[in-house]
């Protein structure tokens, strides 16, 4: 049984659960709009929060489904987990569902999965949304970021992907970023599975990274053609630019892993010191490494990032810029009325005759010859 479940909110939050499934994680899901989350076959345990039809983009339609659901929705999650560690609650910041939800959700929940640590998977939205998903994301993750005690927040970057492949459809961009976010979660988790004689990391060393508070990262880098300790610092250095999560801005990881697969002559290449360089050394590291034949990969988990002010500021620049534009498009919306050019050609319509009336008298006289 794997120690990680994942709780999907939301239509993006419900596409994550749906490939955690198919990779075996304890999964289930909740939504305002049934039609949505039942495309997501694999989940088995659904939540429809009743008398909802979506959340048109609205986080106070999120906000208010938890308020006004929230016995019923701790219990569907307490009897959807059994025996995990950690759970994720994933979502995208920038719908009405999964951002409006899921702050509030997650604070219920850390009070009530004794036990249980509570993370995040946040999908920050790329380059192409509009004003009103721009305000919805930040308002997510300001929220987010004020929660006690909650364990790693990975934020999916949806715009990495739409960095590398600008040509392609939002289907396929959101495809791919939830089966490489899954992928990089899993893949550590596998790890902790494997034995080495060289040092382990195990199920420990990642739950003491991943109950860290603060923005993590996963990250894999080929070193199959570095031939120094630095080439092998700068290619995972490159690795955090390159995820599939926010980029990695500036100093301050807290806790760290740091796992190398691959064959034994390439190990020699690893400098912790260079290699943190640029983000500052960890308080604590948690090292594995694994002999093997395949092509030399080193995966790094950096822990207790602060939140990305400049992936948020690229979020928020265009609002900022375009301020005047939008508050006058809102106030319209109130005060927009129409003049007609032509107000007097309404006199031409048909309308009823006018009719005077007279006495028989005068009308018998008018008709005299
Ligand atoms: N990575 C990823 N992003 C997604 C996916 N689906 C939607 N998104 C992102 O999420 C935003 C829309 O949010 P949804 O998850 O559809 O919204 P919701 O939580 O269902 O809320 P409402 O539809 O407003 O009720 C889009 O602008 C994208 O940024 C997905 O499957 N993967
Ligand atoms: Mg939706």
């Amino acid at each position: 049984m794997k120690s990680i479940g994942v709780l999907g909110v939301g239509q993006a939050g419900g596409n994550i659960a749906q490939i955690a499934a198919t990779m075996g994680y304890q999964t289930a899901l909740i939504n305002t709009n049934q039609r949505d989350g039942i495309v997501n076959t694999k989940v088995e345990r659904k939540f429809f929060i009743p008398g909802y039809n979506g959340a048109g983009q609205n986080r106070s339609i999120g906000l208010k489904a938890v308020n006004d659901n929230y016995r019923e929705i701790i219990d569907f999650v307490q009897k959807s987990f059994k025996n995990i560690k950690l759970l994720l609650v994933a979502f995208s910041t920038d719908g009405g569902t999964g951002s409006g939800m899921s702050p509030l959700l997650i604070d219920l929940l850390l009070d009530n999965l004794p036990g249980v640590n509570v993370g995040a998977i946040a999908i920050v939205p790329d380059r192409n949304v509009l004003a009103g998903n721009r305000i919805n994301a930040t308002e997510c993750i300001a929220e987010i970021s004020r929660i006690d005690s909650l364990s790693s927040v990975f934020l999916v970057d949806n715009d990495q992907m739409r960095k590398l492949n600008p040509q392609s459809s939002k289907h396929q961009i959101y495809l791919s970023s939830n089966q490489q976010v899954m992928e990089a979660i899993n893949h550590v988790l596998q790890v902790t599975r494997k034995s080495s004689f060289y040092g382990n990391f195990d199920e420990t060393d990642m739950m003491n990274i991943l109950s860290t508070r603060g923005v993590t990262i996963i990250s894999s880098a080929a070193i199959t053609d570095a031939k120094t300790t630095s080439d092998v610092a700068s290619k995972v250095q490159q690795s955090w630019l390159n995820s599939i999560f926010c980029p990695v801005e500036s100093t301050g990881v807290i806790r760290a892993g740091l796992i190398y697969e691959g064959p034994e002559k390439m190990a020699k290449l690893i400098n912790v010191p260079a290699i943190f360089e640029a983000v500052g050394e960890p308080v604590e590291l948690f090292e594995g490494t694994y002999i093997t034949d395949s092509d030399p990969t080193i995966t790094t988990i950096l822990a207790g990032l602060s939140f990305p002010s400049r992936r948020m500021i690229a979020i928020e620049e265009t609002l900022e810029k375009n301020k005047d534009r939008l508050q006058n498009l809102v106030n319209k919306e109130f005060t927009q009325t129409y003049e007609s050019k032509i107000p007097w050609a309404s006199s031409l319509k048909a309308r009823p005759q006018e009719r005077k009336p007279g006495s028989i008298t005068s009308k018998l006289s008018k008709y005299q010859k």
